[in-house]
């Protein structure tokens, strides 16, 4: 590690370099050195306890999925969802905006656990970063400094990351990823999954790589407990694109609490996965906070986050009000008077949005009401349900499962979603998402699909695979579903075909909930609503799969015939349901 600490200084240049124990006099200096940046500012200490408000540079509010890239030897490795360059011209490239980016500042050295600290499942990553605001995030998301080092010892088995923050220039930003060095440099952002490098660089694009050698998995999964009325625990692990549902959905208080139903958290974004002794697939959140969008986050849809970010807490971008205290959209209630924009500027209704949408808390995940006792477990947890989700405003059902694990790994290749906040570039478009990886797969989809259709055959008692979709729409432009907690309906019909109990009617794309299987009492919803969202409608499916054809071509023959004989059932089976 010192090793290749030296050789990043060298490179950068930095005035000095601090080794990071974790502590918490350590973190209280690093806060002060943010601090003494004008884009970072200490909350209400009353109200707000150790809260801070950082706002970052107004072009850097968000992931960047063109200025990020794989880099590998042979571009077909990275594949055609990838952007790709070759590593000697990216050593050259992104190095020369390295070189000397640190002068005159601090090269904080963070050795981190991505995992528990004791879990044979967790990895070691050394992030060094010229960012205050970086290590005080990586403080809560990951577990840093000594435990880190203690679990590395002499050992050369952990993921470096090199981070600057550079000049901020969108024109000198790059996000680049050696794969079969287990590599990362990131140059140009200091915000969220382009800065914080355990988070999508390391446990996603580099851990999804070791994943497939190593025969384990790496996905962008939240991972929930859904507890049954006799106490018996179930777990879940559900793919939904970025800002599409994860964290409300690991976060919900049941509505069917009093009916002995309730959800308690282990992880919201990220999951890693392996076969347990028990021949279940077993799965560990290798993050230890919550990085949440914040607007749309309030008492109504999200009370757990809300009793958990009033301390201890780091907002970026939010707006903030007289009193110093964080402020977005859908927190609840209107704008106060005064409030203050993400931007610093002074909020009135010609301003928008007075918190940037892709807006964001970081928060200490044990802080959660709903965190699972579990969510530490050395061992993970047994995985009995994989979710596939995302945003489409027609199409996609309410629910439905897959006949098999196969033609659920189809499910998951052809999702789709609309695109949002999370990432630079047009809100709403509607693109292929398989098993919400597209930005964050770190080789070939094609071999990724094909690593999901082994893992398949390896699992004694692989998941069942499911597919939601909460944002379906009415003719009106409205969501059909109320969301939020009212989900754990359809996360019991899940528990219960697990159990093979809940009934449900056969489709061409699925088993769809009989209109009796969902449990609805004390939901006011028309039954107009219920039809449109559990309806499969012919024609806008043969739409659809035109387009998953034209995604499926870009891979080439490297494309799992396995997912093209699925795609041939699903049309005979389409065909047979029109001709009866
Ligand atoms: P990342 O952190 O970017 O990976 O996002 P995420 O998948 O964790 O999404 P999150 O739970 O933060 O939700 C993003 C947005 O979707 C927020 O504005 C939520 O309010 C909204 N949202 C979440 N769940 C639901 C739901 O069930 N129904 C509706 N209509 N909106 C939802
Ligand atoms: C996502 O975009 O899926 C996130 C936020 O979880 S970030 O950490 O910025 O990638
Ligand atoms: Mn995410």
């Amino acid at each position: 590690m010192e090793t290749w600490v030296d050789d990043a200084a060298r490179l950068t240049k930095p005035d000095r370099v601090v080794y990071c124990d974790g502590s918490e006099a350590e973190n209280q200096s690093i806060l002060q050195e943010m601090l003494k940046q004008p884009d970072s500012f200490r909350l209400n200490e009353k109200t707000y306890p150790n809260c801070y408000l950082h706002r970052s540079n107004p072009s850097d509010v968000a992931r960047t999925e063109h200025l990020t890239f794989i880099s590998t030897p042979k571009k077909e490795d990275a594949g055609p969802t990838n952007n790709w360059m070759d590593p000697e011209g990216a050593k050259f490239k992104v190095g020369s905006i390295l070189d000397g980016s640190m002068r005159g500042r601090t090269m904080y050295v963070v050795p981190y656990i991505m995992g528990p600290v004791k879990s044979p499942i967790s990895k070691v990553g050394v992030e060094v970063t010229d960012s205050p605001y970086v290590v005080a995030n990586m403080r809560i998301m990951a577990r840093i400094g000594k435990v880190a080092t203690d679990r590395l010892g002499s050992s050369s088995d952990f993921v470096p990351g090199l981070h600057s923050l550079g000049d901020l220039d969108p024109l000198r930003r790059y996000i680049v990823h050696f794969p079969e060095e287990r590599l990362i440099w990131s140059v140009g952002s200091g915000y969220g999954g382009n800065a914080l490098l355990g988070k999508k660089c390391f446990a996603l694009r580099i851990a999804s790589y070791m994943a497939r050698q190593q025969g384990w998995m790496a996905e962008h999964m939240l991972i929930l407990g859904l507890e049954s009325p006799g106490g018996k625990v179930m777990y879940m692990a559900a793919a939904f694109p970025s800002a599409c549902g994860k964290t409300n959905l690991a976060m919900m208080v049941s509505a069917l609490e009093s009916q002995g139903y309730k959800v308690w958290t282990l992880g919201d974004d990220i999951a890693w996965m392996q076969i347990g002794s028990d021949g279940y697939l077993h799965a560990i959140n290798p993050e230890a906070g919550f990085f949440g969008v914040a607007p749309g986050t309030g008492r109504k849809t999200n009370p757990n986050v809300m009793d958990a970010i009033n301390r201890n807490t780091i907002f970026t971008n939010v707006g903030v009000t007289p009193e110093n205290e964080p402020w977005w959209e859908g927190i609840g209630g209107d704008p106060p008077a005064g409030l203050v924009t993400w931007r610093s500027e002074k909020w009135d209704s010609s301003k928008g949005a007075a918190a940037h949408p892709n807006s964001r808390y970081t928060v200490p995940a044990g802080q959660l009401p709903s965190i699972s006792p579990q969510w530490e477990a050395a061992g993970g947890v047994p995985i009995s349900a994989f979710i596939f989700g995302g945003r489409r405003a027609r199409l996609a059902p309410l629910v439905y499962e897959s006949f098999n694990w196969q033609h659920g790994v189809f499910v998951g290749a052809t999702m789709a979603s609309e695109t949002t906040a999370a990432a630079t570039g047009d809100v709403g478009i509607t693109r292929r998402d398989p098993m919400a990886m597209l930005p964050f797969c770190g080789y070939n989809m094609a071999d990724y699909f094909q690593h999901w259709l082994e893992m398949g055959k390896r699992i004694p008692h692989p998941p069942k695979i499911f597919h939601v979709n909460w944002f379906r729409k009415g003719a009106d432009g409205k969501f059909l579903w109320p969301g939020y907690g009212e989900n754990v309906r359809v996360l019991k019909w899940i528990l219960e075909r697990v159990e093979g109990k809940a009934a449900a009617e056969e489709t061409p794309i699925g088993y769809v909930p009989t209109k009796g299987a969902l449990m609805l009492d004390g939901l006011r919803i028309l039954p107009e609503s219920l039809n449109e969202l559990l309806r499969v409608n012919g024609d806008d499916w043969e739409v659809d799969l035109g387009d998953v054809w034209d995604f499926f071509t870009k891979f080439g023959p490297r494309l799992p015939p396995e997912l093209l004989q699925e795609y041939a059932a699903l049309i005979r089976r389409f065909a047979k349901s029109v001709s009866a």
